[in-house]
């Protein structure tokens, strides 16, 4: 997953993609995903991720379980998400513009619910 910034300096972005286009990662239940959040913007973003805690990853080492955490500018990290929590969840960055302009999507479990329904957060 990429975490990007528009050369505009004000728009922020899930894998190049804005608020009007969220990205949907589609999981289902019992399974455990691995994240790979890779920042190339030059900002810290703290992500965090709804109805989960995640596990940061430290090579092969398993780290601590949170539900936010902290990217530094051109920072890569790793977090396991166990999928045991059915719904659609956000995961966003937690500074508000950031999530406003776009660095926000949704991990959902299954087909995708219909396009109109509306993301509470
Ligand atoms: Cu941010």
């Amino acid at each position: 997953m990429t975490l990007g910034m528009r050369p505009s300096g004000n728009e922020w972005t899930l894998n190049d993609r804005l608020a009007a286009d969220p990205l949907r990662v589609r999981v289902e239940k019992g399974e455990t995903i691995r994240i790979v959040m890779d920042n190339q913007s030059p900002m810290w973003h703290p992500m965090h991720l709804h109805g989960h805690t995640f596990q940061l990853r430290a090579g092969e080492r398993r780290g601590v379980r949170k539900d936010t955490v902290n990217i530094k500018p051109r920072e890569r990290l790793s977090v396991d998400v166990e999928c045991d929590n059915p719904g659609e969840w956000m995961f966003h960055c937690h500074n508000l513009y950031h999530q406003e302009q776009g660095m926000m999507g949704v991990l959902g479990y299954g087909q995708a619910p219909p396009r109109n329904r509306h993301m509470s957060h």
